[in-house]
């Protein structure tokens, strides 16, 4: 089973402690998921992009969420997002590409090689939590549908469900909740679909059965439970910025220097450690400038927030 990350492995990359650390890949066909060869059993190695911090643990992570479409409440999506149906599951990839269509969860993950990252994860108001994500970049998606020349950002939506999804029968946003990225934001290779946490299925609180990771940007960005991926030559709405455009515009990457107007954004809480944990001061770009800065270089952003 091919991992991507074989040609990264150092000696002193494997670290026994890290054991939960399986990297995944799934089987073709079946769907059943092995851990793969080479880093299973007890040493693990890091990945590329693991962050060196602590994973929140398992309840953290699924526990404290926010996903509106099952309430306002940090654990209304815990305690309301069990009903949602997640399979079967399929995406609707449209706009700009070569081969549109509705896309099986199954075949989106055929051939996908599913990888483990330990990204920081940050709220906007200002928490973080740092999570060992499966899944896959985002770009291999892109590529495999075929993004057409004058294709110039994505967008993304979620399942409109008020069935099963409570929090949809009332109007404090306007659904499906909508994110975008720049096709060059997308296509980098911290863009990720995430499909799993801590090598188990993604919990339905968190976006199950797929959703967007952005880990230099605001969590808002990383939008839950996706099933529709256009590409588009026009800048797509947002949730949070039709909400709000004032306090909310389309770029949304982590920038301590930019507060919200209501609060600074200089520093976080990190989630586990108690209500009184002492914050931290938020890095620039989350903590991936040397990775991403070069996206926005020439880029005003004070303006572009
Ligand atoms: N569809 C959808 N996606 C969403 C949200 C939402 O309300 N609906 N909330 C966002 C916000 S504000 C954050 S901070 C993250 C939280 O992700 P987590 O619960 O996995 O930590 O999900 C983002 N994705
Ligand atoms: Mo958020």
């Amino acid at each position: 089973m091919a991992c991507r990350f074989k040609t990264d492995l150092r000696e002193s990359d494997v670290t026994p402690e890290r054991d939960f650390i399986n990297r995944r890949a799934l089987m073709t066909g079946a769907g059943a998921i092995m851990a793969s060869g080479v880093m299973g059993g007890q040493a693990v190695a890091r990945g590329k992009y693991d962050v060196d911090a602590k994973p929140n643990s398992f309840k953290d992570i699924t526990s404290y969420n926010n996903f509106y479409e099952f309430g306002t409440g940090k654990g209304d999506p815990a305690r309301y997002a069990g009903r949602l149906t997640t399979r079967p599951w399929s995406v609707r990839i449209d706009g700009m590409v070569d081969k549109p269509g509705s896309y099986a969860l199954e075949d989106i993950l055929k051939g996908m090689t599913i990888e483990q990252r330990i990204y920081r994860f940050r709220c906007v108001e200002a928490w973080s939590m740092v999570v060992p994500w499966d899944g896959f970049q985002l770009s291999d998606l892109l590529s495999r549908v075929g993004v057409q020349g004058g294709a110039r950002y994505v967008a993304f939506e979620t399942l409109v469900r008020p069935s099963e999804m409570p929090g949809q029968k009332s109007a404090i946003l306007d659904w499906p909740y909508r994110e975008g990225l720049r096709l060059d934001e997308a296509m980098h290779p911290l863009t990720m679909i995430a499909t799993g946490i801590y090598g188990k299925d993604l919990p339905n609180q968190n976006g199950a059965p797929l959703r967007l990771v952005v880990p230099w940007k605001y969590g808002f960005k990383s939008i839950k439970s996706i099933v529709r991926i256009t590409l588009t030559d026009t800048m797509p709405q947002t949730t949070w910025n039709m909400q709000n455009p004032r306090e909310y515009g389309f770029y949304s990457n982590v920038n301590p220097t930019v507060d919200h107007p209501r609060w600074s954004q200089a520093s976080e809480r990190p989630i586990g450690g108690g209500l009184f944990a002492r914050r931290r001061p938020t890095l620039m770009f989350n903590g991936y400038a040397d990775q991403v800065a070069g996206l926005y270089r020439g880029m005003d952003l004070k303006k572009n927030f």
